[in-house]
Formats: structure tokens, C-alpha cells, sequence
């Protein structure tokens, strides 16, 4: 998939489309929503995946039932067997990318495993599964997110070969200040059982981590041309937010959203722009603005709920990641296989929907949205909002 050979194939591809003038012009990077054309995109890696050490912020991320397996596995690869299946989902799905007409890239192969210690902590790594959580293109820039988790602190080494290559042909690369991640960064007693706390704590915008330094997760921003949007979370604290909305500038509108959602982490199973003026959003968490985008005209479609069984475990996710699809266009949606009333709702919305499984590699939290970063889109930076 990431031979050079075929990649310059399928780019010259996509080229003969575009007019000389286009094409001169061209830059690798270039995405300012969700759901125009797509036409280069990164899909994360399973390969070498490893259980992030049983840390408070991982603790306060993760659900109760799956504590034992953290405890056991914190620090180790994940289950070998569930991981070759998830490896073979994923090459089976940059497949049906590269069928639809896209570019796929991946990141290097990085031994997670590998013991690491920076003057304020020690861990271990955890993978390259979720460029979302880790890389967002805004225009021709694409930004490295200060994330807050500890095993996710080397994770942006696996994706330098391919952002030097952008960045040699032309796009703007941006690291994020890199959180220290000591101690101060975590309410190390934050309340880990009661959900009612948590309820309260949110309301109060008070999360895992505190205010000590800006964080970050990508997956925590939606883009909708001129306006993006963005949600405190676990991950995510208000400096990271106000780190962003700073380095934008006034070309952008950075709107913060709250959610009845006592543990938010990423927006995109919550809240998923899938094209001009259209959402749809998690009925679980309802949005405490829903009227701004009544106000501007927009539709938002409530998700079916999931009917994901329980065989194959969810370890760092909800079942919710049945609304986290892949718009290739407005009218093609790369979505869950499984998921019958989510793929119905799409086709009442007119989209043609483009099946996948992607079943075991979703147990790594993430499903077709948080799985990839769109690189380019064809399209041009417009306000919807
Ligand atoms: N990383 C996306 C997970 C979102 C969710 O569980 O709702």
C-alpha cells in the first residue's frame, strides 16, 4: 500500500483529473471540512499495539468493566490473535479506499513496547491506530496535537517520514507545544466511580486533566470550513483550546460545545459534521447548543442507536463509534457493515454507503473516522455556519 511506486500511481491518478493549472498549484496537504472529496488520507496501524500502562487519565478514559484487563495487560502488546485480525480489517479497508479512488498512506511500524522515561514520567508506548486522535489538517497545515495520555507521548514518531514528505512538498507543519505530563497535568483524585460525580464535575467543565499546561487530542475538533468546533474533554483541557484558537486567527471561528456526557473524549462519536450543514449527533449526549445550528439552518440527524453485540470487546471505546464514519464525498460514506440502522439512515439521507468490518480494530477505540486523517480534499475553505 505505501510503496512509492503505487502511491505516485494512484496521485497521478487523481492528477490527470485536475486541470495543468490545478495541478500546478497543487499542495500535498489541503483539507478544510469533513466531507469533501477525499483524495489522500492516512490510516492508522495496529501492528505492535500495546495496552497503555493503568494510569489515572487512562483510568478515568476507560470503562469499569475493563480495569482488570488494563491491570493485567497495562505495559504489554494486546491480545497477538485479535490483533492480526484487526491488521487484516485495516489492509482490507485501505483496499476499498484505494477502489473508491483515494491515496492511502500509513504510518512507520514502531515498537511500542520499548520502556521510555522523559524527566517528569516513565511509560511505555501504545500504537499508531488513530491518526485523528494525533494529526488534524486545517488548509495546507497539518498539526501535531499535545495529547494528554503518557503512552501517547513518543506516538508522533511514526508519522514523521510521511509529514517531512508533506512538508518537503510544500505544506505547513506544526508541532503543538509538547505537554511535560508531570503529576500537575492530572487530578490525580479525580472520582473514578460515580458517574454522578463525574456529571457534576463536567457541568463544572472540571475534567482528569487540569489547566497546568495545554493538551489536546485532534479527535476533539470537527471542521466545517471558517468554523470548527470543539469540546472539553478528558483529553482536551481550555488551554489546548485557547493554544488553537490563537494559532488559527482570525480566518477561523473556534466554537467550544458541551455534551450531557460525563466523560467526553473525541467529538466525532458525539458529534459528526458529515457535510454542509449536516450532523449527525449522539442522542446519548445531547448538545447544550443545539441551537446555535438550528439558528443557522442546519440539520442534525439523531444516530440509530447501536446494535453492536458484546462478543468481541470495546476496550477504549462506547458502542457509539457506529455514528464515527468516513464521508469520501457528500454522497459516499465509508461506514460499519454491521450497523443496519445507521447504514439505512444514510441512505434515506441520499449517501451511498460503502460497507466495512472493521470489528476487531475497533476494540482499539476507534472506528473509520478515528482510524484515518484526511491529508487532502478537493475543496476550498467556505463558511457554512
Ligand atoms: N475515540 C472515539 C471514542 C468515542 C466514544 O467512545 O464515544
Amino acid at each position: 500500500i505505501c510503496s512509492a511506486v503505487s502511491v505516485a500511481t494512484r496521485r497521478q491518478h487523481v492528477a490527470t483529473q485536475m486541470s495543468a493549472q490545478e495541478e500546478k498549484t497543487k499542495i500535498p496537504v489541503s483539507s478544510h471540512n469533513e466531507w469533501d472529496l477525499l483524495e489522500e488520507v492516512i490510516v492508522g496501524r495496529a501492528e505492535n499495539a500495546c495496552v497503555p500502562e493503568f494510569t489515572t487519565e487512562v483510568k478515568a478514559n476507560t470503562y469499569e468493566k475493563y480495569w482488570p484487563f488494563y491491570q493485567k495487560y497495562g505495559g504489554k502488546p494486546f491480545p497477538k490473535k485479535h490483533i492480526q485480525k484487526a491488521v487484516e480489517e485495516v489492509e482490507e479497508m485501505c483496499s476499498i479506499l484505494q477502489q473508491e479512488g483515494v491515496v492511502v498512506r500509513r504510518p512507520d511500524v514502531v515498537e511500542w513496547e520499548k520502556a521510555f522515561e522523559t524527566p517528569d514520567f516513565k511509560s511505555r508506548g501504545m500504537y499508531a491506530a488513530m491518526p485523528r486522535d494525533i494529526l488534524i489538517v486545517i488548509g495546507n497545515e497539518i498539526i501535531e496535537a499535545p495529547m494528554a495520555w503518557r503512552s501517547r507521548f513518543f506516538e508522533y514518531r511514526a508519522y514523521r517520514s510521511l509529514i517531512k514528505e508533506y512538508f518537503t512538498e510544500g505544506a505547513k507543519w506544526t508541532a503543538a507545544p509538547k505537554p511535560l505530563m508531570s503529576d500537575e497535568l492530572y487530578d490525580m483524585n479525580y472520582p473514578m466511580h460515580s458517574v454522578q460525580d463525574r456529571h457534576e464535575l463536567a457541568k463544572k467543565g472540571q475534567f482528569v486533566t487540569t489547566e497546568f499546561e495545554p493538551c489536546f487530542d485532534a479527535a476533539d475538533f470537527i471542521r466545517a470550513g471558517r468554523d470548527i468546533f470543539v469540546q472539553r474533554s478528558q483529553v482536551t483541557n481550555l488551554m489546548g483550546i485557547k493554544w488553537m484558537e490563537r494559532h488559527l486567527g482570525p480566518e477561523y471561528n473556534l466554537h467550544q460545545l458541551t455534551f450531557k456526557d460525563p466523560n467526553p473524549m473525541h467529538i466525532d462519536a458525539t458529534f459528526n459534521i458529515i457535510g454542509p450543514g449536516l450532523v449527525v449527533a449522539n442522542p446519548d449526549r445531547p448538545c447544550n447548543e443545539m441551537h446555535l445550528f438550528k439558528k443557522a439552518g442546519w440539520t442534525v440527524v439523531e444516530a440509530p442507536t447501536p446494535t453492536r453485540s458484546d462478543d468481541l470487546p470495546l476496550w477504549m471505546s462506547s458502542k457509539w463509534l457506529s455514528m464515527n464514519v468516513l464521508m469520501l464525498d457528500e454522497e459516499r460514506v465509508m461506514c460499519d457493515k454491521n450497523e443496519i440502522p445507521t447504514m439505512k439512515m444514510f441512505e434515506e439521507l441520499g449517501i451511498t454507503t460503502i460497507p466495512v468490518d472493521i470489528q476487531h480494530a475497533n476494540s482499539l477505540g476507534g472506528a473509520f473516522h478515528c482510524w484515518t486523517t484526511d491529508v487532502r480534499r478537493r475543496g476550498e475553505l467556505k463558511s457554512y455556519f
